[in-house]
């Protein structure tokens, strides 16, 4: 499990959700039995993109998507090298999923961008208000005070079963202040923003005239044209030695050795695009999607004989792990991923997260019809 139900259920710093996961047992790296990467891809149908041409020049900053028809979901990535140790279950079954096309953002919204909005709108994120008694019942009222969760890694090893040992609840730390108080976004205008909960991207989609994607549309877009494989670059983790995204090195959480190059946030597009020119659709930051969540939302689309048509996702969230907890779709992991503890920043994989919560890894990015 991958999600951060943390303002709902955690305020007092009694986080009852997961974030950069629970169940996931350390380690389960095993070496490649021959044929694993066969097995994996052989689970999908090519993918097909639809002939239709880009109507007309790209609004600024955004790709043509062309839509057409994919295999959607997730093989059982733990045979394959650093593949992690979970089955990622709610990724299956693959199916089959057909889309129209759509414009996306190349990059996730940026710091500077989401800085635009406000300064137009006035508008005031979910981390930045006070949160309301009715919504923490039992909640003594002087911890509710608006903030947002930072990681904050402990100096030694630990068990990966409580991610409480890692998240922290900082008063302060909204998406002017990603570490809290002390933190300025001065300098870090390149970056994603972050602490944005469901809302807070949905208000900037409207006014940019633009709209969240759908968990389909997310994938499809991240997929680059490619079938059934493990990343969005490939088949490999590191391509002739070459980390493709910013994710986590050393152990997680008390040793980052920074191979990438990025200890914590990266700009946008530090990495290479992928196959439809865009960027980050793996690691740095968490990215909202349209959909609820449940974890039978597969199952549910593959009793049918056909592919689902641009899918919008179930009609309301249940999630068993925290039943009665909203949940939204999070795709692309973050910096904090790594195959030791969390591989979703796989191509396939489901992210998920209580909606109203938000944390220093979670951003978004829009889309918009032709
Ligand atoms: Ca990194
Ligand atoms: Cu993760």
């Amino acid at each position: 499990m991958h999600d951060s139900s943390i303002r709902k259920t955690a305020i007092p710093l009694v986080l009852t959700a997961v974030i950069c996961t629970a169940m996931a047992a350390a380690g389960n790296v095993s070496d490649n039995p021959s044929g694993a990467e066969t097995e994996f891809r052989n689970q999908f149908e090519p993918t097909k993109e639809s002939e239709r041409k880009p109507p007309g020049d790209a609004p600024e900053g955004m790709v043509w998507i062309p839509g057409g028809e994919f295999s959607m979901g997730c093989a059982d990535p733990r045979n394959l090298p650093m593949g992690g140790g979970e089955p990622m279950r709610d990724a299956r079954p693959i199916h089959r999923v057909k889309l129209d096309g759509f414009w996306m953002d190349k990059t996730p919204v940026t710091v500077e961008q989401y800085a635009r909005f406000v300064e137009a709108t006035g508008y005031v994120t979910v981390a930045e208000r006070v949160p309301l008694p009715e919504d923490f019942p039992g909640v003594p009222e002087q911890l509710l005070v608006p903030g947002s969760i930072v990681f904050s890694p402990p100096p030694h090893g630990v068990r990966l079963d409580d991610y409480r040992q890692w998240w922290r609840y900082i008063p302060g730390a909204n998406w002017r202040h990603p570490e809290g108080p002390g933190s300025r976004i001065e300098g870090r205008e390149n970056e994603p923003v972050v602490h944005i909960a469901y809302e807070d991207a949905m208000a900037y989609a409207e006014w940019a005239g633009k709209r969240l994607p759908t968990e389909a549309e997310w994938e499809f877009a991240a997929r680059g044209g490619l079938t059934g494989k493990p990343y969005v670059w490939g088949k490999e983790l590191k391509p002739d030695g070459h980390w493709m995204a910013n994710i986590w090195q050393g152990d997680f959480p008390e040793n980052n050795t920074e191979d990438d190059g990025f200890a914590g946030i990266a700009p946008v597009a530090q990495f290479p695009p992928n196959g439809y020119g865009l960027y980050d659709m793996a690691g740095n930051i968490w990215e909202w999607c349209a959909d609820w969540y449940r974890p039978d939302t597969y199952a549910i689309r593959a009793q049918e004989d056909r592919p689902s048509v641009n899918p919008a996702g179930p009609e309301d969230s249940w999630d068993p792990a925290e039943p009665g907890v909203a949940k939204r779709v999070q795709r692309g992991g973050s910096f904090l991923c790594t195959y030791q503890y969390c591989t979703r920043y796989m191509v396939g994989t489901r992210g998920k997260a209580e909606h109203t919560s938000s944390g220093n890894h979670v951003g978004f990015r829009c889309v918009q019809d032709p």
